[in-house]
């Protein structure tokens, strides 16, 4: 297969040829743009990827991205939630410019995004899986995406012709998907970029049938800061509502049934997540249900004769969340490699820029939490590997500060397309080659989503190699100042350390600075804005 491909690659390389310079046909056939695939998973933690860290989990196949391409150790996103992440990575602008500041808003699709100039400059652009900014894809020649969240199991697909519905498990059915559009969509004359978006890890953590019994009993390692107390943090820490202790659900998210939990007395945060439970184990089929029952039904049975309580509780669930959590990520791996695969046995692997990225990071129990949303590193920041072989040196590592508001340029740039003087990334070519000078030293972040889910109050600030200076607004006045060299787990706020005058000084310029530069103009910070802001969230019935 692809024989076609590779005619028409050599009629062009021909043509230009001999149009242009008889004499360089190997420039001429360098010069073609290369096809990419954006992989885009959701709330996958660099502390479960094993080119990172292999404390937790092996992922051999996305391992392969950093062992025959570039590793990056300090990639972040600007806000730290999905629908946001998204429309930065498309549009390489910050969410205060981009129409999505949080979950709640919708992205206007007339905007200039990088698959719109692909496709205008001859790319064939297709985009299988996680979408999440309510508005119709736009900017693909072929699509099918998930409603809003959608499903672990037998999931909904929005088409161009309208919904449908699949057999099977999420991931598997979007990479089938995605090896579908390669195999027989494709049109072989066009260079492709694919955007291939998993649902996976996302919140509650439904594992493949495969992968049910896999890290069941295994013992995880407990991150040292589960138990934080938070002593030398504003008050927006322990005001979040993403504590495993005391927001994780038993049922929703540990998988307890809610009749357990109701003769245990246990009572839920939200009252919600019982009936979320009963309505994803409903999706399953019989046969699923008999299976899952036999992984499950002893869990939920020394649950009701050991009924844990207290600091044992705690335990317990993160031992659970990191179950499920890990079982749904073997699933990515796994599938990530049939993708990789499938570009190996297709002739495509040379030509083709492979990205591997999350919306954000995760919380694993560190400050013990779950979920994402603070400026804090676990969340701050999100994996990255890059193969493009050929321009990038295989097993390369990069330490640069880098950030999603990157994504834009650098494709644009890697496919030769003009990059909009208005995209406000760095493209990261330069890097891919290891030339890193003049590169940013400081990072910009905002969040917006308060009052909201998890209750993770607003907030900005400005991150450089060592340290990180953070703002809390509205419903409170706080600032955060860490080492991150001396306090890598961020446990140690210094902002009203005398030792660290000086250091607080810089950081507040360089934060203004940063809000100059990237137009977060001041009157969005004014009472006035935020309360209309507020007034928005309300309304759409959050809180
Ligand atoms: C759901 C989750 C939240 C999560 C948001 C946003 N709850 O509401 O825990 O923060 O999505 O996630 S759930 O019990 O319904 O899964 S995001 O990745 O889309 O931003
Ligand atoms: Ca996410």
């Amino acid at each position: 297969m692809k024989l076609n491909h590779i005619v028409s690659f050599c009629l062009i390389a021909i043509l230009f040829a001999c149009k242009e310079n008889k004499s360089e046909p190997k420039e001429v056939a360098e010069a073609k743009q290369p096809n990419i695939v954006f992989i885009i998973t959701d709330d996958h933690a660099y502390q479960a990827l094993s080119a990172y860290d292999d404390k937790l989990i092996k992922t051999p196949y996305i391992d392969r991205l950093a062992n025959e391409g570039m590793l990056f150790q300090k990639a972040f996103v600007t806000n730290s939630i999905c629908s946001p992440s998204r429309a930065v990575a498309l549009t390489g602008k910050f969410s205060h410019l981009n129409s999505v500041r949080d979950n709640l808003d919708v992205f206007d699709t007339t905007q200039v995004t990088f698959p719109r100039l692909l496709q205008k400059a001859g790319y064939e652009t297709a985009i299988y899986g996680k979408w999440h900014l309510k508005s119709e894809p736009k900017g693909f020649d072929f699509w099918e995406v998930l409603p809003d969240q959608g499903h672990y199991y037998h999931p909904e697909f929005l088409t161009p012709q309208g919904e449908i519905k699949e057999k099977g498990y999420v991931t598997d059915v979007i990479t089938d998907k995605a090896i579908h559009y390669l195999d027989s969509l494709r049109t072989d004359s066009k260079p492709f970029m694919l955007m291939y978006n998993h649902k996976a890890p996302h919140r509650q953590w439904w594992p493949s049938m495969h992968d049910l019994e896999d890290f069941k009993y295994k013992k995880i390692p407990v991150p040292e800061t589960l138990f934080d107390e938070y002593k030398t943090k504003s008050k927006a820490s322990a005001e979040a509502e993403m504590r495993i202790a005391d927001h994780m659900a038993l049922s929703a998210d540990n998988k307890i049934a809610p009749e357990i939990l109701d003769k245990l007395n246990y009572e839920e945060f939200l009252d919600w997540y019982k009936s979320s439970y009963t309505e994803r184990f409903n999706r399953l089929n019989e046969a699923e249900q008999e299976q899952w029952q036999k992984v499950y039904g002893p869990i939920n049975e020394e649950f009701l004769k050991n009924s844990p309580k207290g600091q044992a509780l705690t335990l317990w669930k993160y031992q659970r969340y990191m179950e499920d959590y890990l079982g749904v990520i073997k699933s990515v791996d796994r599938n990530v490699g049939r993708l990789l695969e499938y570009l190996d046995d297709n002739n495509l692997t040379e030509n083709t820029m492979v990205v591997y990225t999350s919306d954000q990071g995760f919380y694993l129990g560190e400050h013990g939490w779950f979920d994402k949303r603070f400026m804090y590193e676990e969340s701050f920041r999100t994996p990255l590997l890059i193969r493009y072989p050929n321009h990038i040196k295989a097993g390369s590592v990069n330490t640069d500060l880098v950030q999603n508001i990157d994504f834009a340029s650098t494709v644009l740039d890697v496919a030769d397309v003009e990059i909009p003087k208005d995209m406000q990334g760095l493209s990261l070519t330069p890097l891919f080659e290891g030339n890193n000078k003049d590169w940013r030293d400081a990072l910009y972040y905002h969040y917006y989503e308060y009052p909201g889910i998890h209750m993770v109050k607003r907030h900005y600030g400005v991150r450089t190699e060592r340290y990180k200076l953070i703002r809390f607004y509205y419903n409170i006045e706080a600032w955060e100042l860490y080492d991150l060299e001396k306090d890598p787990q961020e446990m140690n706020n210094v902002y009203d350390n005398p030792d660290y005058a000086e250091v607080q000084k810089q950081m507040h310029k360089r934060l203004e600075e940063l809000r100059v530069q990237y137009n977060d103009a001041s009157d969005r910070l004014n009472q006035k804005w935020i309360d209309s802001d507020i007034k928005r969230l309300k309304s759409l019935g959050w809180y």
